[in-house]
């Protein structure tokens, strides 16, 4: 059977904007309070979207979910007879929970959830786990329009495995701490999981300064849902001093894909052994070497990792030997940084040859690059075919989205405007269009 992978890209929302709700994301952190750009936020990462479905990688899309939540709101005890009479009680007495409760955060549809594919598992089905986001309250409140969503997508039961979210015990982050190696794609895959912490294990080394938001039980409960077997999966811990340094995601200092592993020497705990034992795993499973590009504390620190967001990249096979990497424009405006992309294209040991970069400055300063803006679906083509929703990006449905976007979103938001029942009911009449374009049944709350 023939796999594919599709990305599906998150639609950036109507209220995009800067609240600087995410301690030890240092973007998030440092443009908190500034004006934002919610139009041009979703036109960048659709055009990102568009240029690689141009170039024939499968490229799908995800709706934004409804913001601002009066739902979450009502859940935090906030009374009122209208909405907009709920949003007036919470601007004037807990603007951080208005924050909370206007976050676009689903954008970043990595951490939507952890999807294996059903030729990795036991019960041949592909397997979704909503991420509980349970690290941050604006996020947290995703898990549950992602499940609706997702058996929406993918209602067959018989080829999807969609699992409500973990209990909060187990702090999930999904994809974004997730990465299939593989020999080839329709073959059995290893599944890395990252942790930055246990649930219970109080031993092992922590991040002293920031959180770590991912805990080795969960990712071991998800193996255990999928049906991974053993030889299938690999857990490894995240370095606490990345952590510490703002590497919040595990895919903000590594990335793979098929047999490719692109990561810093400061990625993981006890790194030299893990990559060892990444490679021996890899080999078990598949008879074939990683491959491997390792940049070094020397080359680039911490710092510029996390300030440029080089390995928040996408990297796609596109031939035989050759892979692209998609990164953020950030890194072309570093020098060193530019120049190390260019000295990996020409190193002819590694399989990376191309490297396109794009502007996505809207996310980017809230510290989501390229990987974060998508979430990897690994289908079989008859998969594919039970999949709902009009939701691969073509050149029709990209036109459709862009005058969508242009007519309905907001071109400046300011943290005041969060209040502004008039951005709620822009909000609500813009996702009720978008169910439309993208023939999905009424699952948002205000449609019920
Ligand atoms: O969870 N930022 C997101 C960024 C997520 C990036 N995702 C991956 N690395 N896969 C987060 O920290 C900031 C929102 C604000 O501050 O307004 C935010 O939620």
């Amino acid at each position: 059977m023939l796999y594919q992978e599709i990305n599906f890209d998150g639609i950036v929302g109507p209220t995009h904007n800067y609240a600087g709700l995410s301690v030890g994301n240092v973007a998030s952190l440092d443009n908190k309070g500034d004006r934002s750009r919610p139009r041009e936020a979703a036109l960048q990462g659709l055009a990102k979207a568009k240029a690689l479905a141009n170039r024939g990688i499968p490229q799908a899309i995800l709706p934004p979910h409804e913001r601002p939540s009066i739902a979450a709101l009502r859940s935090w005890g906030f009374t009122g007879r209208s909405d907009s009479e709920v949003l007036a009680k919470v601007a004037s007495s807990d603007p951080h929970l208005l924050a909370a409760a206007c976050s676009a955060s689903a954008m970043w549809t990595a951490n939507a959830c952890t999807m294996t594919a059903s030729c990795d598992s036991s019960d041949d089905r592909a397997h979704f786990t909503p991420a509980n986001l349970v690290s941050k309250l604006h996020r947290s409140i995703e898990a549950e329009f992602t499940e609706n969503l997702l058996k929406a997508i993918f209602p067959d039961e018989e080829r999807f495995a969609v699992h409500p979210p973990l209990p909060a015990a187990f702090p999930d982050e999904g994809a974004a701490n997730h990465t299939r190696l593989c020999a080839d794609p329709s073959d059995p895959g290893l599944n890395l999981f990252v942790h930055g912490k246990s649930s219970f294990d109080e031993s092992l080394p922590r991040p002293v300064k920031f959180p770590s938001r991912q805990s080795r039980e969960s990712f071991e409960t998800i193996a255990r849902l999928h049906q991974l077997t053993d030889d299938r999966q690999l857990h490894l811990q995240q370095s606490p001093e990345a952590i510490d340094a703002g590497v919040f995601h595990n895919d903000v200092i590594s990335v793979g894909n098929n047999e490719l592993f692109f990561y810093h020497e400061d990625a993981f705990l006890h790194s030299r052994e893990s990559i060892d034992t990444l490679k021996e795993n890899f080999a078990i499973l598949t008879g074939r070497n990683l491959r491997l590009i390792c940049v070094t504390r020397n080359q680039l620190s911490l710092d510029r990792v996390v300030r440029t967001y080089l390995f928040n990249s996408q990297l796609i096979k596109t031939g035989e030997d050759s892979f692209l990497l998609v990164a953020p424009e950030e890194c072309r405006e570093n020098e060193r940084v530019s120049q190390l992309l260019d000295e990996m294209v020409r190193d002819s040991a590694n399989p990376l040859n191309e490297v396109l970069t794009f502007n996505l400055r809207e996310s980017m300063r809230n510290g989501g690059g390229p990987a974060c803006l998508r979430q990897r679906v690994l289908l079989s083509r008859n998969e594919l075919r039970h999949m709902r929703g009009r939701l691969m990006l073509d050149d029709s449905l990209y036109s459709e989205l862009v005058t969508w976007i242009e007519g309905n979103y907001r071109e400046e938001l300011r943290p005041l405007d969060l209040a502004d029942p008039q951005l709620l009911e822009e909000s609500r009449r813009a996702l009720d269009e978008l169910t439309r374009i993208l023939r999905l049944p009424s699952l948002y709350p205000f449609q019920k």
